[in-house]
């Protein structure tokens, strides 16, 4: 490397009069490209005797600072050119737009379903992710021994702890904290993410959502529950569509209920969806236990109420026919845009 070869790179960053974006960007990649003239210095730099690298190395740092200074400073001018009008751009390009976002399909659905629920005049209420034992399990009649309860199943936050704050494992723990706060008759749909101790598979997440509902009155019965269901069902997967109750087991109901709608692929003939069953099981829902009742101070002999549970990914499954749970998490761009067109406004 000869002084003559900086010199010469010196005075064409001096003579350089960039004016539109596009030429400074071309003398950005002329002078500090990968192939640019300043890289090849310090590529050069590399082989000089060692006496000569203290000069050298001084000389060059200071010309690339003053490039990138000098660059910068016609970008700023070029664009200030654009924003005010006096440049004169290739006006036939095409705009640059912006990317729009678009709505996750568990928020498409959760949507959906929480506007059903609001139509029949129920209110929406959210509660903290982070629990105490109280709203998770005892005060939903969880056994003291009840498997959900143990490290396998749940995460706990502070473990060991006389008081162990753990993550929600059903959005139940948010109707809790309504019975404590809300005046009866209650009326509340709950929707929110809710963590278990489960390894990442197709069919378990240890992340997924829920939607929650209660209704307490003076004379619920299950009669209610059942057509509030079959309104819900009506109106999510279609008037023609039909509900199966199966006998189950919650805790915290008694009786308890498992919900199947008419699959709406193959209307009942079997297909591979329903496995050949013409029902998809879509969620969970019961009478609200007694014990429930009067753990949060709501007298059983008075009140009766019914409560359900449905996961969102779930439904969002049987919706689009995507049924691997991981999609949902991975947040991969090709996923996402696939629901672009879902969005309804
Ligand atoms: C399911 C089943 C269910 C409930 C959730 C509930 C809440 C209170 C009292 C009584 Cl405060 N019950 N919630 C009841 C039955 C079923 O969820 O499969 N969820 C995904």
């Amino acid at each position: 490397m000869t002084n003559e070869q900086i010199q010469q790179v010196i005075d064409e960053l001096k003579a350089l009069n960039a004016k539109t974006a596009k030429e400074v960007e071309e003398a950005r990649i002329r002078f500090l490209g990968k192939k640019g003239s300043i890289t090849a210095l310090f590529e050069e730099f590399r082989t000089i005797a060692p006496e000569y690298k203290k000069l050298y190395g001084k000389a060059l740092n200071v010309l690339k600072q003053e490039a990138i200074a000098k660059i910068e400073e016609l970008r700023e001018a070029a664009e200030n050119d654009i924003a005010s009008g006096r440049a004169v751009e290739d006006m036939s390009l095409p705009g640059s737009g912006y990317e729009l976002g678009s709505r996750h399909p568990v928020s498409i659905v959760r949507q959906e379903i929480v506007d059903i629920f609001r139509k029949f005049g129920y209110d929406v209420a959210e509660g903290p992710e982070i629990e105490d034992d109280w709203h998770v399990f005892e005060a939903l009649n969880f056994p003291p021994n009840h498997p959900a309860r143990d490290m396998q199943d749940t995460f706990f936050v502070s473990a060991g702890h006389k008081n162990p704050l753990l993550l929600r494992t059903h959005t139940s723990s948010v109707q809790v904290r309504a019975m404590e706060k809300l005046k009866l008759p209650i009326r509340v749909i709950c929707p929110g993410r809710v963590f278990r101790n489960e390894a990442i598979s197709a069919r378990a997440h240890c992340i997924f959502h829920q939607v929650e509902g209660l209704y307490i009155d003076e004379n619920v019965t299950f009669a209610d529950l059942k057509q509030a269901i079959l309104l819900f069902v009506r109106e999510m997967f279609g008037a023609d569509a039909k509900i199966r109750m199966r006998p189950s087991y919650f805790p915290f109901t008694e009786p308890s209920s498992e919900v199947d709608v008419s699959c709406n692929i193959c209307h009942g003939k079997g297909c591979n969806i329903c496995k050949g069953t013409g029902w998809l099981e879509i969620m969970g829902c019961g009478m609200v236990d007694p014990n429930v009742l009067e753990a949060n101070g709501i007298d059983s002999k008075k009140y009766s109420g019914f409560a359900f549970g449905m996961g969102i990914e779930r439904i969002a499954m049987l919706k689009w026919q995507v049924n691997d749970l991981r999609h949902y998490f991975e947040n991969d761009l090709r996923f996402l845009h696939e629901f672009d067109s879902a969005l309804e406004v």
